[in-house]
């Protein structure tokens, strides 16, 4: 099954809108298989934007990111990768569609609201850098099945 990994970001926690973008996955159908709320720490930031390094706003990127608490998560489900992202809307707020988290959420590109993996291997690779494999969870049942 695929998976993905989605983050509320600081400004999204500070908002609080965990609760309207963790109802929009689950209404869609997907599976909610880890959660967490935490502070990043320095290094797993760096690591986690380690593709945007040599960009001007790195160092802004890590510092928003660990400014506070974010809402990491793991969901699954069919196309759910890029599914996802539509659902997130452009990475920019104000070119994201109304009816998108971005869109509905957010307004500048350095506060963007949420997070989430744009390939297959990003997926894999985030999930590692924030879960444990115990961290998440089996179901026997798939409700979309
Ligand atoms: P996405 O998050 O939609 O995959 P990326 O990977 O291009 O977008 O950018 C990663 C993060 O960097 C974005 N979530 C956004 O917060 C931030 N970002 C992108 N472009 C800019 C920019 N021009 N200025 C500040 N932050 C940016």
């Amino acid at each position: 099954m695929e998976k993905t990994f989605l983050m509320v970001k600081p400004d999204g926690v500070q908002r609080n809108v965990i609760g309207e973008i963790v109802s929009r996955f689950e209404r869609k159908g997907f599976q909610l298989v880890g959660a967490k709320l935490m502070s990043i720490p320095t290094e797993l930031a760096e690591q986690h934007y380690g593709e945007h390094k040599e960009r001007p706003f790195f160092g802004e990127l890590v510092d928003f990111i660990t400014s506070g608490p974010v809402f990491a998560m793991v969901w699954q489900g069919e196309n759910v990768i890029s599914t996802a992202r539509q659902m997130m809307g452009s990475t920019n707020p104000k070119d994201a569609a109304a009816g998108t988290i971005r869109g509905d959420f957010g307004l500048i590109v350095g506060k963007n609201i949420i997070h989430g993996s744009d390939s297959p291997e990003s997926a894999v690779r985030e999930i590692g850098l924030f879960f444990k494999n115990e961290e998440l969870v089996e179901y026997n049942k798939n409700i979309n099945e």
